[in-house]
């Protein structure tokens, strides 16, 4: 059976696990903590960072890279599109969900959770509230690409970008911060309509579990 090494909580495991999900693959979640030491783990994913991936005889590290060979091996249905402007908007909507993990995951959720609850270390607020300041141009941004109600972002079918844009929003969200309707209404109707499939639901579910307990 296909091997997830990491934990949902990291929006790029999450990625990984809802691409999974809509394409109704079995698979195992290997749990590995931060800074783990898993010696299969490190083998796949030199620099420690989750998710690392196995597939058989196959093993790869980097949520981008288990997307794409996901989405080549079992392309059913497809998350990434084939035409030339679709497949690089979808790689562009990629980066900048993870670029997005890289601000808000870096200052914000980091220091309101990773740190004071996984690594027993403090939180800077002032570094949240540096991170928070830098969140309204990106949301303007998302909110003029963002489509009309019910669609998604790249080609009018649900995919990768989809994926890659909504996942940090859930770190977000266990963060307490939320997209204010009334100043993006188009992206705060656009994200529930992606977080409530079945595939980002159960994951956030669990999460919400964990971090409540
Ligand atoms: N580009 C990688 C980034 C993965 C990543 O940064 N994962 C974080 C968790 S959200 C991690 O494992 N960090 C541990 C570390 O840096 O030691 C991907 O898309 O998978």
């Amino acid at each position: 059976m296909m091997k997830v090494y990491g934990a949902t909580i990291s929006p790029f495991v999450r990625k990984v696990v809802v691409a999974l999900t809509e394409k109704g693959l079995d698979f195992e979640l290997a749990p590995v903590s931060l800074r783990s030491r898993n010696p299969d783990f490190l083998s796949i994913s030199p620099f420690g960072k989750m998710p690392a991936f196995r597939d058989g005889d196959f093993s790869i590290a980097d949520s981008s890279a288990i997307l794409h060979y996901l989405d080549a091996k079992y392309p059913d249905p497809a998350l990434i599109p084939a035409a030339p402007e679709d497949r690089a908007r979808a790689i562009w909507f990629d980066e900048f969900g993870d670029t997005l993990v890289a601000l808000s995951g870096g200052k914000i959720f980091f220091n309101r959770v990773v740190g004071p609850r996984f690594l027993k270390q403090p939180g800077n607020e002032d570094t949240v509230q540096q991170g928070i300041a830098e969140l309204p141009r990106l949301f303007d941004y998302l909110e003029g690409v963002v489509p009309d109600p019910g669609g998604f972002l790249v080609g009018g079918v649900f995919g990768l970008a989809d994926i890659a844009v909504a996942s940090p929003f859930v770190n977000l969200s266990h963060c307490a911060i939320d997209v204010d309707c009334a100043k993006h209404p188009r992206l705060g109707a656009w994200l529930p309509s992606i977080l409530s499939r079945p595939s980002f639901a159960s994951v956030i579910a669990e999460e919400k579990a964990m971090l409540a307990a």
